[in-house]
């Protein structure tokens, strides 16, 4: 029998089912998926310089181990995500070559500095929370293996999200000092986190195929506005303010209106030079060199529980 294989793929993205590693798809289908997932991969590893660089300047114990696990989230949802993209008949070494020439891209807000503990709640409460809105979404992906992943992911967001709402507030309540340390990460954040939902609607090269196709949900446009409606309040929560002074609910719209955005820091920033572009590839890559042995250990490790004879022959310890 003959079967229709495009006419198949169709069928299963109007039915709003997921197509399936094994599925047939469209090769650009395909090749969209591997760049949205590399990306977003690239993404949370790369994030964990940011926050990691404060691991050993936490305020207390409790804030070390918390921020500890947040760390180790993030290279979790970057394993996860890489494995999704390896389901598309990519593999993580050829991704992680892309990166670290520069031919695949990481989300523009991890090359922003962490210069302050406030930054760390600043990164959690903006930053994950604007994650959030734009992740949960992808739970609904027309892709099986990156609308499963994103399951978990998006449970660990929500709780790197309190975390980071929760150091804040501790901070804002605090002495004067500590409350002008808040609302000053915060004023260094909160732009940087509203670029991150891309290009406006009318700029974004993706989203139109992205939302025939059932990938994205909604638009760059639509996310970062869900963002800004639900952390106002947030922001007033916190006694803290966002610094945008054109920031006020419209009635008619039933949103709040914002200020523009500097689109032109924003591709400054995507194409390679913004404040800590370089040494964040740096530091990857100095990682990458310094791990292979790391990554040979367990080839080998992975080789001889494959084949236990292999390689023992003459070994003092084999007949232990
Ligand atoms: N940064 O056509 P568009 C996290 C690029 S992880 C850099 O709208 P699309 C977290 C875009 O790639 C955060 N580049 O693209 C981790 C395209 O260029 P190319 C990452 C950006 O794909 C650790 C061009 O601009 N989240 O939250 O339809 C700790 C035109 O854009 C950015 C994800 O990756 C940007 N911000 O929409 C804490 C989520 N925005 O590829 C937190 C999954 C756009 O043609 N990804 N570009 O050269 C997505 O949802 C979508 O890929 C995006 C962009 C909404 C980001």
């Amino acid at each position: 029998m003959i079967v229709d294989w495009e006419a198949e793929f169709q069928r299963t993205i109007d039915a709003d089912s997921r197509i399936e590693p094994r599925d047939h798809m469209p090769e650009s289908y395909r090749a969209t998926l591997i760049r949205q997932i590399a990306q977003h991969a690239h993404s949370e590893i790369i994030g964990m310089q940011p926050e990691g660089n404060w691991i050993t300047r936490a305020p207390s114990l409790k804030r070390k181990a918390i921020l500890m696990a947040k760390v180790q989230d993030e290279a979790g949802h970057g394993l996860y995500l890489y494995s999704a993209a390896e389901t598309l008949g990519v593999s993580r070494d050829q991704l992680i070559e892309l990166l670290h020439t520069g031919r695949q891209k990481y989300s523009s807000i991890f090359n922003y500095p962490t210069l302050t503990w406030a930054d760390i709640g600043a990164v959690g409460w903006l930053v994950d929370g604007a994650a959030i809105c734009n992740q949960v979404p992808l739970c609904r992906c027309s892709y099986g293996p990156y609308a499963r992943g994103m399951v978990r992911i998006c449970k660990e967001e929500s709780f790197h999200q309190r975390q980071g709402f929760e150091i804040l507030r501790v901070l804002s309540a605090g002495t004067a000092a500590q409350h002008a340390m808040a609302q000053d990460a915060v004023d260094r954040w909160w732009w940087p986190a509203i670029m991150m939902f891309g290009p406006t609607d009318d700029e974004s090269t993706h989203s139109q195929q992205s939302m025939t196709w059932g990938i994205k949900r909604f638009s760059n446009d639509e996310l970062r506005q869900r963002f800004i409606d639900m952390t106002v309040p947030q922001a007033d929560a916190l006694d803290l303010t966002l610094p945008d002074p054109a920031l006020r609910w419209n009635d008619e719209r039933g949103h709040y209106d914002f200020g523009p955005i500097d689109w032109a820091e924003f591709w400054q920033v995507v194409n390679g030079d913004g404040p800590c572009n370089r040494q964040r590839l740096a530091q990857r890559v100095a990682a990458h060199v310094e791990g292979a042995w790391v990554r040979d250990a367990a080839t080998a490790y992975a080789a001889k529980r494959a084949d236990p004879g292999a390689g023992q022959a003459g070994s003092s310890t084999a007949a232990a």
